[in-house]
């Protein structure tokens, strides 16, 4: 799997020659109940993400080549479509209102949902799958792993701006998707069943993982005590800020539009910077096999800390910006036992493309949680150093 920056639509064709599957839907049937003109062409699946399914589909519209992505909303996870999509288009909405009093371009900064005959934002086909399309952004690029601090700055830089956009945003409109999403303790809890059922018999095997993770109990409630005192502001978030849910700019290099929002729920800003760096400040990829490849990067750590906050600083409190460094470590130890209960669970919850995959994520998480310890008091110096 490609983990480096990923290509164009271009270069995605040319792996299509290998995907000889069919497209796991009616096309048509799908095209024509979202008023889509012209004749379907070919599509390419995007393998990104490790929930939905995602393609790029395309169209011959009286010569002209249209693009869309569609997605097959993973209805396992997320059981109120209805409810999913409210969020997502009042988000875009807003935020494409935000673009466009801006005076800039609505149609690459934000997602254009299409909406289906029955006036809904999704097409439930005969098989009760529930599919989603929006027009496809072009000359765009995704990362699943960076080694540039000025594109990571770029991505810092856009997500701050994300959460600037949707600060007016009335946070009780928002349905809560996946209820506790981030709340860690309740992962903890989670987790602790899976290691207790031991349903896949996978337990015995993972010892040291397991203790790795009881060892920092405490530190799953440090977030969910401030909120509790009312020391920490619940905001409009993202809750999913990895770094190929942010679509680059070929030309300019700029993170242009934040994507996957079907978790924008109300959350801790800290979340959203502390899933960023989990993913993107790591040397290595998300389910890199060689753990020695894994560390926490500096560098990109001070890269995207400078982005995020030259658009998110004016809104923070003191407290946010106290626990940046912390919260990178408690999304990635939360994201480690969430890969690691999957795994004892059998993989039910994340798509795996081997058998020890969600094993592989779990230590390359775990892993970085005891670098990011090493490193704390520096990544408090550099979050410090930033804010002036
Ligand atoms: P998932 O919930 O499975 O992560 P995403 O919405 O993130 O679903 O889509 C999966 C991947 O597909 C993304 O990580 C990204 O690489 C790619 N992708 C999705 N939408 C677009 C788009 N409009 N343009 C280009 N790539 C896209
Ligand atoms: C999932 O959908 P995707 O691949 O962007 C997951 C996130 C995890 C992430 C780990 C709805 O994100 O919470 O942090 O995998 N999304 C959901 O890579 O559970
Ligand atoms: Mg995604």
């Amino acid at each position: 799997r490609d983990r480096s920056v990923s290509r164009g639509l271009g270069d995605v064709y040319k792996r299509q020659v290998f995907n000889l599957s069919a497209l796991p839907c009616d096309i048509d049937c799908i095209a024509a109940d979202f008023s889509i003109n012209g004749n379907f062409k070919e599509y390419t699946a995007l393998n990104d993400g490790h929930i939905n399914s995602t393609y790029v589909i395309s169209f011959d519209d009286k010569g002209d080549t249209v693009k869309y992505t569609l997605q097959k909303i993973n209805t396992g996870i997320f059981k109120n479509p209805d409810a999913l999509m409210s969020n997502i288009v009042g988000v875009t909405s807003h935020i494409r209102s935000a673009l466009l009093k801006a005076g800039r371009d609505a149609d690459r900064g934000t997602l254009t949902f299409l909406k289906a005959a029955d006036g809904k934002y999704y097409f439930r086909d005969e098989n009760g799958d529930c599919w989603r399309v929006y027009k496809y952004i072009d000359n765009v690029y995704t990362c699943n792993i960076i080694d540039s601090a000025e594109v990571f700055e770029n991505a810092g830089r856009a997500f701050g701006e994300f959460q600037r956009q949707l600060s007016d945003y009335p946070i009780d409109s928002l349905f809560e998707t996946i209820p506790k999403f981030h709340d860690t303790y309740s992962r903890f809890l989670d987790f602790m069943s899976a290691v207790k059922e031991d349903r896949a018999g996978r337990a015995e095997g993972v010892r040291e993982l397991i203790d790795f993770a009881v060892a920092r109990e405490n530190d799953t409630h440090v977030l969910l005590d401030l909120i509790e005192r009312g020391s920490l502001p619940l905001r409009v978030t993202h809750n999913d800020t990895k770094l190929n849910n942010i679509l680059f700019d070929r030309d300019s290099n700029d993170g242009i539009c934040i994507i996957d929002l079907d978790t924008v729920m109300p959350g801790l800003s800290l979340y959203d910077f502390g899933d960023s760096i989990r993913f993107g400040a790591n040397t290595a990829a998300e389910d890199e096999k060689d753990v020695s490849k894994v560390s926490l990067s500096l560098p990109l750590y001070e890269a995207y800390t400078r982005g995020y906050l030259s658009s998110a600083k004016d809104s923070l409190t003191e407290t946010e910006t106290e626990y940046m460094a912390f919260s990178a470590k408690l999304m990635t130890y939360e994201c480690g036992i969430r890969f690691l209960g999957d795994y004892l669970n059998g993989d039910v919850y994340f798509k795996t493309d081997y058998p020890e995959h969600n094993l592989v994520r779990a230590k390359t998480q775990f892993a970085l949680v005891a670098d990011m310890e090493k490193k704390m008091d520096e990544m408090r110096r550099i979050t410090e150093n930033a804010l002036k």
